[in-house]
């Protein structure tokens, strides 16, 4: 029973491979177009944009042997653009068709009601049902499955019969109903990432794998049940554990976490002045353990993503960040959730003189296992380029030339903004960004309002840029997911700056994660009802056994707000 796997040059596949080696599958790699003649079984693990997969299928020869493939009744099993393949075209890429094998054009979400992409663990419905005359393929309705795309195929039997033939699952998002699997003769694809959806994803990959190959070539067209739009959608709240990683004084990478971005312990000592007055020294660099082992822990705990960030890459070269492609590998064997990178993702010049650009440093990550790669200082500097120059991107920034590759939402924007206090009745540049009102500034500063000023070298430049200017040129410049920090709450476990946070909110579509100051699960039921965003990061609370994910997610289902649980 070959198994083959595709892989079109761009995007996270080795999670399906890790995936099917933790099932105990064996399988090869398409590498050329007579692959497809040995193979009994294909898994096409589409990442990225529609138009990059196709030109990555047509300059490797592949599309035509995959088109014959699919035509021979062999089983296929297609993931996310390997699902969006099938159809006659998308409108993400103009006239590129598809393969044409289901009826049916691939269109935008909508972002009038709702972030787009959509992004996170939605709760997935199979059609016929209740009828039982089709397969369920693993999937369990009501199950959350992991998606994340911009791109879809609604789900309308009355617009579109005979496309409504091929679909077997549907999800919602907002007021749009569309197609979370297609299942008809050899054909089973999916939206959503089972590789990447922990045991509900491992469980449906296992089953289609374990069938035999008879029943996995032949099972019959839907009967096209309506299924209109309910009020509430079923996507989910997503809880992520972050990992802040560095080299110790010993030089082993550490799981570390900062006050305010301090993560050195304090000590007490004496000035250098020899008249004996006490100062606070920097002590060793706090170690809360090992980056591999603690993703493990929050994967096997519930998380519904990780993210991993290397806090001084802007002190390094990708050649001495290594060590850091390593531990991406090790934990993706380990984690079947998102894994976010971040740090160090820039233009570098290696000590040989070679350059690589932000793209290739990514891409080196993307193969590593990460689903998506955090930008920091780069962004905040592509911002600035970009406003000199008049608000257009010159196309060469990090965001563009990932974006452009791998999709917008493989690119996260983590920015890290710090107050600045103001007289309350300021009324100078950026007055209507500016916050009056609450009470929970230093002593020094009670009873002012301030702006939110972006950083650059995680924390220690400040930059003239806004909050709300970078967020909202980083979303022109194609990023897909906007992470805000808070230098004035990190590690302070006072709660989220939910006034920062909500200003990013309104300012952008895309969605945007909350870190920064987590001490309860009641912070998390606060950040989420007073601003609407879509996921919420915390570190040292979980680092240090606080509070456990469960407990978090038990607090929003309390609060009537929906948490993956189905783990
Ligand atoms: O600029 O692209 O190389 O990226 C550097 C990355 O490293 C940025 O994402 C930046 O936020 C991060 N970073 C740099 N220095 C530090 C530091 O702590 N000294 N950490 C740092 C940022 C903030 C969060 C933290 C939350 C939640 N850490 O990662 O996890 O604040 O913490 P809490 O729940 O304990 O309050 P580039």
């Amino acid at each position: 029973m070959p198994l083959y796997l595709l892989d079109y040059g761009a995007g996270n596949v080795q999670s399906l491979a890790n995936t099917l080696t933790r099932l105990g599958h064996t399988f090869q790699w398409i590498s050329g177009p007579d692959d497809f003649d040995k193979a009994t079984s294909l898994i096409f693990p589409g990442v990225g944009a529609f138009q990059t997969a196709v030109d990555g299928l047509v300059s490797r020869g592949l599309l035509e042997p995959l088109r014959q493939y699919i035509a021979s009744g062999r089983p296929y099993f297609g993931i996310c653009i390997g699902m969006q393949v099938l159809y006659q075209s998308s409108t993400e890429a103009g006239d590129t068709p598809g393969l044409g094998v289901i009826p049916g054009i691939i269109d935008t979400f909508s972002s009038a009601e709702k972030s787009v992409p959509h992004m996170g663990w939605n709760a997935v419905e199979l059609l016929d049902a209740e009828q039982g005359a089709r397969p369920s393929e693993g999937i369990r309705t009501g199950a959350h499955y992991y998606f994340v795309h911009s791109f879809r195929a609604s789900y309308d039997p009355d617009r579109a019969p005979e496309a409504a033939r091929w679909a077997h699952a549907v999800a919602q998002y907002g007021q749009e109903v569309f197609v979370a699997s297609v299942r008809r003769a050899n054909v089973f694809a999916t939206q959503f990432h089972p590789e990447k959806s922990g045991a509900a994803g491992l469980a449906l990959l296992d089953a289609w794998l374990r069938e035999p190959e008879a029943v996995r070539a032949d099972a019959p067209a839907a009967s096209r049940v309506p299924r209109p739009p309910r009020p509430a959608d079923g996507l989910t709240k997503r809880i992520i554990a972050c990992m802040d990683v560095r080299a110790n004084d010993q030089g082993d990478l550490v799981v570390t976490k900062g006050d305010q971005y301090d993560v050195r312990e304090k000590g007490a000592g004496e000035d250098a002045s020899g008249e004996g007055r006490a100062v606070r020294t920097a002590g060793a660099v706090r170690n809360l353990g090992k980056p591999v082992a603690l993703a493990a822990r929050y994967f096997a705990e519930g998380a519904d993503e990780l993210a991993l960030l290397n806090i001084t890459s802007f002190r390094h070269s990708p050649l001495r960040d290594q060590p850091m492609l390593a531990v991406v590998r090790a934990a993706a064997e380990e984690v079947f959730v998102p894994l976010t990178i971040g740090g160090g993702i820039k233009d570098t010049v290696d000590p040989d003189g070679t350059l690589r650009s932000a793209l290739e440093v990514a891409g080196a990550y993307f193969r590593a296992g990460a689903d998506k790669v955090s930008i920091g200082s780069e962004a905040v500097y592509a911002v600035e380029r970009m406003r000199a120059a008049g608000g257009v991107g010159d196309g060469r920034s990090a965001i563009e030339t990932i974006a452009r590759t791998y999709g917008r939402q493989a690119v996260v924007v983590s920015i890290d903004p710090k107050r600045v206090y103001v007289d309350v009745d300021y009324a100078g540049p950026r007055a209507e960004e500016v916050v009056r009102g609450a009470e929970d500034g230093p002593e020094a500063e009670r009873g002012k309002a301030w702006w939110y000023q972006c950083t650059v070298s995680g924390g220690r430049e400040a930059r003239d840029l806004s909050v709300v200017e970078l967020a909202r040129g980083v979303e022109a410049l194609g990023a897909g997911e906007i992470l805000v920090n808070s230098i004035d709450r990190d590690g302070t476990g006072i709660g989220f700056d939910t006034a920062l946070v909500s200003l990013v909110r309104k300012a952008v579509r895309i969605p945007v994660v909350a870190s920064s100051g987590a001490g309860s699960p009641a912070h998390f039921v606060e950040v989420f009802r007073d601003t609407g965003v879509e996921a919420a990061l915390a570190a040292g609370i979980f680092h240090r056994n606080e509070v456990r994910i469960a407990d978090v997610k038990a607090a929003l289902e309390d609060a009537g707000l929906s948490a993956r649980r189905d783990m």
